[in-house]
């Protein structure tokens, strides 16, 4: 094996990216190994679910009211177990379970982060062999160290994520994550079970011409939105519309899409989901992190996603995030 090789491990890359703050401790670098780790473990059920009794419906139910699948459980039992005995976390919260959950032993009271995460995002796509991913962010904790870390750790606004990013388990494996200095993605390298940096410095394109948002529910938009979609399927051959319609019903692989190739993801406000469907803490808030650090834009159609002051774990916001042109123009038609 060639020893001068160009792949970059996501350790390597953290390592080298603390070392350019003088006074950083690596303790971030170290939760992100951490989450590599868990994500790598839970890459690996996902990759059989079809071969081992994993699939198909628990039979619980989480506090979304939805159905949970085996693989949720188990992704979030080893996300909370790795996290637990992470040397900088002192406690999650997760769409899988109804409260944040504080790590009470000598070292976590002591630990400066926290981490917010949806174990396995689109878990209904599962049976159908669809990309499904993990999202997760991380915040420095605002409570005194020394005690348990409590809820006002987890409410606070996106801006005041130290970093976010998700993995998708699809033809690849991927980890993407941002950080204030860029986001970047990492390739999961199965022969030798690490992520290699193979998307640097990732922009999202300033515009695109892929619109992504479940049509189904069309008859309970507003007209505002309505008014847009129809712009959306316009002949202009100047704006390259109409443009093309994607959806696959799971926000990784939907936004991760939009991240390389630009577009529009929406998940409006409508008369039967009036905030929308999706979690502002562990959905909107980190996706939007990651897509703004990358240059794009993420809203709920008035303000920004990141400047939402939440004030429930399980809040739901719309969300229009992407290409800046593109959200630009929906808001264009939405304010
Ligand atoms: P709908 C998956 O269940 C999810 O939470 C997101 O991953 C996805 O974007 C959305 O819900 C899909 O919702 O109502 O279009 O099936």
């Amino acid at each position: 094996m060639n020893p001068n090789r160009h792949l970059m491990t996501l350790d390597e890359f953290t390592i080298h990216q603390t070392r350019q703050f003088k006074h950083a401790t690596g303790e971030l670098s170290t939760l992100l190994r951490d989450i590599g780790l868990a994500c790598k473990f839970i890459n690996k059920q996902v990759n059989k679910a079809g071969l081992v009794d994993i699939l198909g419906a628990h039979g619980a139910v989480n506090v979304q009211g939805e159905e949970q699948m085996k693989l949720d459980i188990f992704a979030n039992e080893v996300l909370i177990n790795v996290l637990r005995n992470s040397s900088d976390c002192a406690g999650i919260a997760s769409e899988e379970n109804d409260s944040y959950v504080a790590f009470e032993d000598e070292h976590s009271i002591n630990s400066k982060y926290v981490v917010m995460f949806d174990p396995l995002d689109g878990s209904s796509n599962i049976d159908v062999n669809a990309s499904i991913g993990t999202i997760f962010c991380i915040y420095k904790r605002v409570s005194p160290l020394g005690k348990p870390c409590n809820e006002t750790d987890f409410l606070q606004k996106g801006k005041n994520i130290m970093a976010a990013g998700y993995v998708i388990y699809g033809s690849s494996t991927m980890m993407v994550y941002a950080t204030r200095l860029g986001v970047n993605g990492f390739t999961l390298e199965p022969s030798v079970g690490e992520f290699c940096l193979s998307h640097k410095d990732m922009k999202c394109p300033e515009d695109g011409k892929i619109y992504s948002i479940n049509q189904g529910n069309s008859s309970k938009y507003d007209a505002k939105l309505i008014q847009f979609l129809q712009y959306c399927m316009e002949d202009d051959k100047e704006t390259s519309r109409p443009y093309s319609h994607r959806y696959i019903g799971s926000m990784v692989a939907d936004l991760h899409r939009t991240l390389i190739k630009g577009g529009l993801f929406m998940y409006p406000a409508d008369t039967k989901s009036v905030k929308g469907k999706l979690r502002l803490l562990y959905e909107c808030n980190p996706m939007s992190y990651i897509i703004e650090m990358a240059g794009g834009i993420g809203t709920d159609g008035q303000n920004a996603i990141l400047d939402i002051e939440p004030c429930e774990l399980h809040q739901r916001v719309p969300i229009f995030i992407g290409s800046k042109k593109m959200v630009e123009k929906a808001l264009d038609f939405l304010k």
